[in-house]
Protein backbone atom coordinates (compact mmCIF):
# COMPACT_ATOMS: atom_id res chain seq x y z
CA UNK A 1 0.00 0.00 0.00
CA UNK A 2 1.26 3.23 -0.75
CA UNK A 3 2.32 5.28 2.25
CA UNK A 4 -0.07 8.43 2.86
CA UNK A 5 2.15 11.58 3.60
CA UNK A 6 1.55 13.89 6.28
CA UNK A 7 2.58 17.60 5.61
CA UNK A 8 2.19 20.76 8.10
CA UNK A 9 4.22 24.58 8.50
CA UNK A 10 4.43 26.83 11.29
CA UNK A 11 5.72 30.41 11.56
CA UNK A 12 8.63 31.50 13.76
CA UNK A 13 6.82 34.74 14.57
CA UNK A 14 7.17 34.31 17.65
CA UNK A 15 7.02 32.08 20.83
CA UNK A 16 4.75 29.15 19.97
CA UNK A 17 1.75 28.90 22.63
CA UNK A 18 -0.57 26.33 23.74
CA UNK A 19 -3.09 27.35 20.99
CA UNK A 20 -0.08 26.01 18.43
CA UNK A 21 0.61 22.95 20.40
CA UNK A 22 -3.21 21.72 20.82
CA UNK A 23 -4.27 22.75 17.19
CA UNK A 24 -1.77 21.42 15.44
CA UNK A 25 1.62 20.04 17.07
CA UNK A 26 0.09 17.49 19.68
CA UNK A 27 -1.51 15.95 16.00
CA UNK A 28 2.30 16.19 14.66
CA UNK A 29 3.77 14.54 17.38
CA UNK A 30 0.90 11.53 17.26
CA UNK A 31 0.97 11.73 12.97
CA UNK A 32 4.94 10.88 12.79
CA UNK A 33 4.01 7.32 13.68
CA UNK A 34 2.02 7.05 11.59
CA UNK A 35 2.37 8.60 8.55
CA UNK A 36 5.41 9.59 6.22
CA UNK A 37 5.45 12.83 7.76
CA UNK A 38 6.75 16.51 6.94
CA UNK A 39 6.68 19.53 9.29
CA UNK A 40 7.93 22.98 8.01
CA UNK A 41 9.49 26.04 9.93
CA UNK A 42 7.74 28.53 7.08
CA UNK A 43 10.02 31.50 7.38
CA UNK A 44 9.33 32.92 4.13
CA UNK A 45 5.81 33.15 5.19
CA UNK A 46 7.15 34.97 8.17
CA UNK A 47 8.51 37.79 6.35
CA UNK A 48 5.35 38.93 4.99
CA UNK A 49 4.58 41.18 7.52
CA UNK A 50 6.82 43.48 9.76
CA UNK A 51 9.81 41.93 11.43
CA UNK A 52 13.61 42.03 12.89
CA UNK A 53 15.78 40.05 10.70
CA UNK A 54 18.31 39.23 13.92
CA UNK A 55 14.66 38.27 15.63
CA UNK A 56 13.91 36.19 13.15
CA UNK A 57 16.91 34.20 13.16
CA UNK A 58 16.51 33.78 16.34
CA UNK A 59 13.35 32.77 16.72
CA UNK A 60 13.73 30.19 13.73
CA UNK A 61 16.08 28.11 15.46
CA UNK A 62 14.12 28.14 19.01
CA UNK A 63 11.04 27.09 17.34
CA UNK A 64 12.82 24.44 16.30
CA UNK A 65 14.05 23.39 19.59
CA UNK A 66 10.71 23.61 20.84
CA UNK A 67 9.41 21.80 18.14
CA UNK A 68 12.11 18.55 19.18
CA UNK A 69 11.40 19.41 22.78
CA UNK A 70 7.35 18.58 22.16
CA UNK A 71 8.42 15.15 20.45
CA UNK A 72 8.52 15.25 17.27
CA UNK A 73 11.90 12.67 16.63
CA UNK A 74 14.14 13.28 13.70
CA UNK A 75 14.86 9.60 13.56
CA UNK A 76 10.52 9.32 12.34
CA UNK A 77 9.63 12.26 10.65
CA UNK A 78 11.14 15.47 8.54
CA UNK A 79 11.81 18.83 10.20
CA UNK A 80 13.03 21.60 8.18
CA UNK A 81 13.50 25.59 7.32
CA UNK A 82 11.05 25.98 4.52
CA UNK A 83 13.76 28.41 2.66
CA UNK A 84 16.21 25.14 3.13
CA UNK A 85 14.21 24.13 0.27
CA UNK A 86 14.52 26.17 -2.69
CA UNK A 87 11.38 24.17 -4.99
CA UNK A 88 8.78 25.95 -2.56
CA UNK A 89 9.54 29.27 -3.78
CA UNK A 90 9.63 27.87 -7.45
CA UNK A 91 6.72 26.31 -6.87
CA UNK A 92 4.82 29.26 -5.38
CA UNK A 93 5.55 31.29 -8.44
CA UNK A 94 3.60 28.79 -10.52
CA UNK A 95 1.18 28.94 -8.16
CA UNK A 96 0.43 31.95 -7.90
CA UNK A 97 0.15 31.56 -11.40
CA UNK A 98 -2.72 29.76 -10.79
CA UNK A 99 -4.80 31.10 -8.24
CA UNK A 100 -7.21 34.29 -9.12
CA UNK A 101 -7.34 37.58 -7.45
CA UNK A 102 -10.44 36.99 -6.16
CA UNK A 103 -9.62 33.94 -4.39
CA UNK A 104 -7.16 35.54 -2.88
CA UNK A 105 -9.25 39.07 -2.03
CA UNK A 106 -11.84 36.33 0.14
CA UNK A 107 -9.20 35.04 2.68
CA UNK A 108 -10.27 36.06 6.17
CA UNK A 109 -6.65 35.97 7.44
CA UNK A 110 -5.52 38.68 4.95
CA UNK A 111 -8.68 40.55 5.44
CA UNK A 112 -7.64 40.65 9.15
CA UNK A 113 -4.07 40.95 8.87
CA UNK A 114 -3.64 43.93 6.51
CA UNK A 115 -6.30 44.81 4.00
CA UNK A 116 -6.71 48.08 4.81
CA UNK A 117 -3.58 49.03 5.36
CA UNK A 118 -1.88 50.87 2.56
CA UNK A 119 1.54 49.88 3.20
CA UNK A 120 0.46 45.54 3.12
CA UNK A 121 2.98 44.09 1.10
CA UNK A 122 2.22 42.22 -1.44
CA UNK A 123 3.58 38.74 -0.27
CA UNK A 124 0.95 38.73 2.44
CA UNK A 125 -1.92 38.68 -0.32
CA UNK A 126 -0.73 35.74 -2.01
CA UNK A 127 0.42 33.73 0.90
CA UNK A 128 -1.56 31.09 0.29
CA UNK A 129 -0.05 30.09 -3.10
CA UNK A 130 3.66 29.33 -0.89
CA UNK A 131 1.42 27.07 1.82
CA UNK A 132 -0.34 25.56 -1.21
CA UNK A 133 3.18 24.79 -2.68
CA UNK A 134 4.49 23.77 0.97
CA UNK A 135 2.00 21.24 1.21
CA UNK A 136 1.31 20.16 -2.96
CA UNK A 137 5.48 19.51 -3.22
CA UNK A 138 5.15 16.91 -0.86
CA UNK A 139 1.85 15.32 -2.67
CA UNK A 140 0.59 15.04 1.07
CA UNK A 141 -2.69 14.24 1.93
CA UNK A 142 -3.08 15.15 5.49
CA UNK A 143 -2.27 18.66 6.78
CA UNK A 144 -2.77 18.58 10.50
CA UNK A 145 -3.69 22.47 11.53
CA UNK A 146 -5.69 24.63 13.59
CA UNK A 147 -9.79 25.70 12.76
CA UNK A 148 -8.12 28.89 11.39
CA UNK A 149 -6.23 27.14 8.56
CA UNK A 150 -9.72 25.35 7.28
CA UNK A 151 -10.10 27.81 4.25
CA UNK A 152 -6.17 27.90 3.51
CA UNK A 153 -6.57 24.60 3.06
CA UNK A 154 -10.21 25.11 0.94
CA UNK A 155 -8.01 27.21 -1.22
CA UNK A 156 -5.49 24.42 -1.92
CA UNK A 157 -7.14 22.58 -2.81
CA UNK A 158 -8.92 24.34 -5.29
CA UNK A 159 -5.53 25.24 -6.54
CA UNK A 160 -4.59 21.73 -6.91
CA UNK A 161 -7.65 20.42 -8.91
CA UNK A 162 -7.28 23.58 -11.41
CA UNK A 163 -3.72 22.96 -12.23
CA UNK A 164 -4.75 19.32 -12.60
CA UNK A 165 -7.18 19.81 -14.95
CA UNK A 166 -5.61 22.39 -16.76
CA UNK A 167 -2.27 21.21 -17.52
CA UNK A 168 -2.54 17.36 -16.26
CA UNK A 169 -2.85 15.19 -13.31
CA UNK A 170 0.39 16.75 -11.60
CA UNK A 171 -0.94 16.90 -7.41
CA UNK A 172 -2.70 14.53 -4.84
CA UNK A 173 -5.55 16.57 -2.93
CA UNK A 174 -4.69 17.42 0.34
CA UNK A 175 -6.82 17.56 3.31
CA UNK A 176 -7.03 19.44 6.49
CA UNK A 177 -7.06 17.32 9.63
CA UNK A 178 -8.41 19.32 12.26
CA UNK A 179 -8.43 18.10 15.98
CA UNK A 180 -12.05 18.13 17.69
CA UNK A 181 -10.74 19.73 20.90
CA UNK A 182 -8.63 22.62 20.84
CA UNK A 183 -8.47 23.43 17.44
CA UNK A 184 -9.26 27.16 18.51
CA UNK A 185 -8.03 28.22 21.21
CA UNK A 186 -9.12 31.69 23.19
CA UNK A 187 -7.09 34.87 23.83
CA UNK A 188 -6.92 34.73 28.00
CA UNK A 189 -7.91 38.10 28.39
CA UNK A 190 -10.19 38.10 25.13
CA UNK A 191 -11.93 35.02 25.26
CA UNK A 192 -13.31 35.85 21.47
CA UNK A 193 -9.54 36.35 20.00
CA UNK A 194 -7.36 33.67 18.79
CA UNK A 195 -4.53 33.02 21.01
CA UNK A 196 -1.31 33.70 18.80
CA UNK A 197 2.25 34.49 18.92
CA UNK A 198 1.79 37.75 17.50
CA UNK A 199 -0.53 39.32 19.91
CA UNK A 200 0.21 42.80 21.20
CA UNK A 201 -0.14 41.60 24.49
CA UNK A 202 1.03 38.37 26.77
CA UNK A 203 -1.38 38.47 29.36
CA UNK A 204 -3.82 36.23 27.21
CA UNK A 205 -1.63 33.74 25.85
CA UNK A 206 0.10 31.00 27.38
CA UNK A 207 3.68 29.98 26.12
CA UNK A 208 4.72 26.50 26.20
CA UNK A 209 7.86 27.77 28.03
CA UNK A 210 6.11 30.13 30.67
CA UNK A 211 6.80 29.15 34.01
CA UNK A 212 4.71 27.06 36.07
CA UNK A 213 4.03 30.55 38.08
CA UNK A 214 3.18 32.87 35.16
CA UNK A 215 0.91 29.85 33.70
CA UNK A 216 -1.06 30.16 37.22
CA UNK A 217 -1.44 33.72 37.08
CA UNK A 218 -2.35 33.77 33.91
CA UNK A 219 -5.18 31.45 34.05
CA UNK A 220 -6.19 32.59 37.30
CA UNK A 221 -7.32 36.02 35.50
CA UNK A 222 -9.11 34.42 32.56
CA UNK A 223 -11.86 36.37 31.41
CA UNK A 224 -14.71 35.08 32.28
CA UNK A 225 -18.25 35.91 32.94
CA UNK A 226 -20.49 36.94 35.68
CA UNK A 227 -23.29 34.36 35.15
CA UNK A 228 -20.98 31.80 37.74
CA UNK A 229 -22.16 28.86 36.05
CA UNK A 230 -19.59 26.07 34.50
CA UNK A 231 -21.46 25.38 31.49
CA UNK A 232 -19.78 24.91 27.77
CA UNK A 233 -21.44 27.39 25.66
CA UNK A 234 -19.36 28.66 23.21
CA UNK A 235 -21.60 32.14 22.19
CA UNK A 236 -22.72 32.64 25.54
CA UNK A 237 -19.79 31.70 27.46
CA UNK A 238 -16.71 31.81 25.63
CA UNK A 239 -14.31 32.53 28.30
CA UNK A 240 -15.08 29.27 30.29
CA UNK A 241 -15.82 27.35 27.14
CA UNK A 242 -12.32 27.95 26.69
CA UNK A 243 -11.19 27.29 29.81
CA UNK A 244 -13.20 23.64 29.50
CA UNK A 245 -11.58 22.82 25.86
CA UNK A 246 -7.78 23.64 27.72
CA UNK A 247 -8.93 21.41 30.12
CA UNK A 248 -9.57 18.73 27.77
CA UNK A 249 -7.39 19.01 25.56
CA UNK A 250 -4.67 18.29 28.38
CA UNK A 251 -6.01 15.54 29.85
CA UNK A 252 -8.70 13.90 26.65
CA UNK A 253 -11.66 14.38 28.83
CA UNK A 254 -15.01 15.47 27.84
CA UNK A 255 -15.87 19.00 28.24
CA UNK A 256 -20.09 18.40 29.17
CA UNK A 257 -18.89 15.47 31.82
CA UNK A 258 -15.97 18.33 33.04
CA UNK A 259 -18.39 21.06 33.53
CA UNK A 260 -20.62 19.42 35.53
CA UNK A 261 -17.82 18.53 38.28
CA UNK A 262 -17.60 21.98 39.06
CA UNK A 263 -19.79 24.73 40.81
CA UNK A 264 -17.02 27.49 41.17
CA UNK A 265 -14.84 29.14 38.48
CA UNK A 266 -11.93 29.49 40.99
CA UNK A 267 -11.73 25.38 41.23
CA UNK A 268 -11.93 24.99 37.50
CA UNK A 269 -9.09 27.67 36.79
CA UNK A 270 -6.53 26.12 39.07
CA UNK A 271 -7.36 22.73 37.73
CA UNK A 272 -7.36 24.13 33.86
CA UNK A 273 -3.52 25.92 35.32
CA UNK A 274 -2.22 22.69 37.04
CA UNK A 275 -3.48 20.52 33.82
CA UNK A 276 -1.20 22.85 31.64
CA UNK A 277 1.83 22.91 33.76
CA UNK A 278 1.75 19.25 34.40
CA UNK A 279 1.85 18.70 30.49
CA UNK A 280 4.49 21.23 29.87
CA UNK A 281 7.05 20.17 32.05
CA UNK A 282 8.77 17.24 30.44
CA UNK A 283 8.74 19.44 27.48
CA UNK A 284 10.49 22.32 29.17
CA UNK A 285 12.92 20.32 30.92
CA UNK A 286 13.78 18.40 27.17
CA UNK A 287 14.21 22.13 25.77
CA UNK A 288 16.66 23.06 28.72
CA UNK A 289 18.64 20.11 27.17
CA UNK A 290 18.71 20.96 23.55
CA UNK A 291 19.53 24.22 24.22
CA UNK A 292 22.82 23.27 25.43
CA UNK A 293 23.31 21.90 21.81
CA UNK A 294 22.54 24.34 19.54
CA UNK A 295 24.78 22.56 16.84
CA UNK A 296 22.78 19.30 17.12
CA UNK A 297 19.66 21.36 15.83
CA UNK A 298 21.39 22.28 13.05
CA UNK A 299 22.47 19.44 11.93
CA UNK A 300 18.62 18.22 12.62
CA UNK A 301 17.73 21.24 10.04
CA UNK A 302 20.62 19.96 7.40
CA UNK A 303 19.67 16.58 6.72
CA UNK A 304 15.82 17.57 7.06
CA UNK A 305 16.22 20.27 4.14
CA UNK A 306 18.23 17.48 2.42
CA UNK A 307 15.56 14.81 2.61
CA UNK A 308 12.94 17.28 1.61
CA UNK A 309 15.43 18.57 -1.02
CA UNK A 310 15.10 15.06 -2.92
CA UNK A 311 11.21 14.51 -1.96
CA UNK A 312 9.83 18.07 -3.56
CA UNK A 313 12.11 17.42 -6.44
CA UNK A 314 10.04 15.03 -8.68
CA UNK A 315 6.64 16.94 -8.27
CA UNK A 316 8.53 20.49 -9.18
CA UNK A 317 9.92 18.89 -12.55
CA UNK A 318 6.77 17.52 -12.81
CA UNK A 319 4.87 20.80 -12.65
CA UNK A 320 7.19 22.74 -14.53
CA UNK A 321 6.94 20.67 -17.50
CA UNK A 322 2.96 20.31 -17.46
CA UNK A 323 2.23 23.81 -17.53
CA UNK A 324 4.94 24.00 -20.71
CA UNK A 325 8.14 25.29 -19.10
CA UNK A 326 10.77 24.32 -21.11
CA UNK A 327 13.38 21.94 -19.29
CA UNK A 328 16.77 23.11 -19.08
P1 LIG B 1 0.70 34.36 14.08
O1 LIG B 1 0.24 35.05 15.33
O2 LIG B 1 2.07 34.77 13.65
O3 LIG B 1 -0.33 34.37 12.99
P2 LIG B 1 -0.12 31.85 15.08
O4 LIG B 1 0.02 31.81 16.54
O5 LIG B 1 -1.49 32.06 14.52
O6 LIG B 1 0.89 32.86 14.48
P3 LIG B 1 0.82 29.94 13.10
O7 LIG B 1 2.27 29.76 12.91
O8 LIG B 1 0.12 30.82 12.12
O9 LIG B 1 0.49 30.48 14.56
O10 LIG B 1 0.09 28.54 13.17
C1 LIG B 1 0.71 27.28 13.42
C2 LIG B 1 -0.36 26.25 13.66
O11 LIG B 1 -1.02 26.52 14.90
C3 LIG B 1 -1.47 26.26 12.59
O12 LIG B 1 -1.85 24.92 12.31
C4 LIG B 1 -2.60 26.99 13.24
O13 LIG B 1 -3.87 26.60 12.75
C5 LIG B 1 -2.42 26.59 14.70
N1 LIG B 1 -2.97 27.60 15.60
C6 LIG B 1 -2.55 28.89 15.69
N2 LIG B 1 -3.23 29.53 16.65
C7 LIG B 1 -4.10 28.62 17.17
C8 LIG B 1 -5.08 28.69 18.20
N3 LIG B 1 -5.31 29.80 18.87
N4 LIG B 1 -5.79 27.57 18.47
C9 LIG B 1 -5.56 26.43 17.80
N5 LIG B 1 -4.65 26.30 16.82
C10 LIG B 1 -3.93 27.38 16.50
N1 LIG C 1 -0.39 29.51 6.97
C1 LIG C 1 -0.16 28.71 8.13
C2 LIG C 1 1.27 28.22 8.23
C3 LIG C 1 1.62 27.35 7.08
C4 LIG C 1 1.18 26.02 6.86
C5 LIG C 1 1.79 25.60 5.64
C6 LIG C 1 0.32 25.15 7.54
C7 LIG C 1 2.45 27.68 6.05
N2 LIG C 1 2.55 26.64 5.20
C8 LIG C 1 1.56 24.35 5.10
C9 LIG C 1 0.08 23.90 6.99
C10 LIG C 1 0.70 23.50 5.79
C11 LIG C 1 -0.49 29.54 9.34
O1 LIG C 1 -0.53 30.73 9.28
N3 LIG C 1 -0.69 28.90 10.43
Amino acid sequence: MAVIRVLSGIQPSGELHIGNYFGAIQAWVKDQYEFDSFFTIVDLHAITVEHTPEELRANTLSLAMTLLAAGLDPEVCTIFVQSHVSAHAELSWLLECTATYGELSRMTQFKEKGRSDESVRAALFTYPALMAADILLYQAERVPVGEDQRQHLELTRDIAIRFNTKYGETFKIPEATIPPLGARVMDLAHPTKKMSKSAKSRAGTIFILDTPDEISKKVSKAVTDTENKVRYDIANKPGVTNLLELFCAATGEHPSEVASRYSMYGDLKRNVADAIIALLEPLQQRYEELSEDPAEVSRILRLGAEKATEIAAPTLVLAKNNIGLVAP
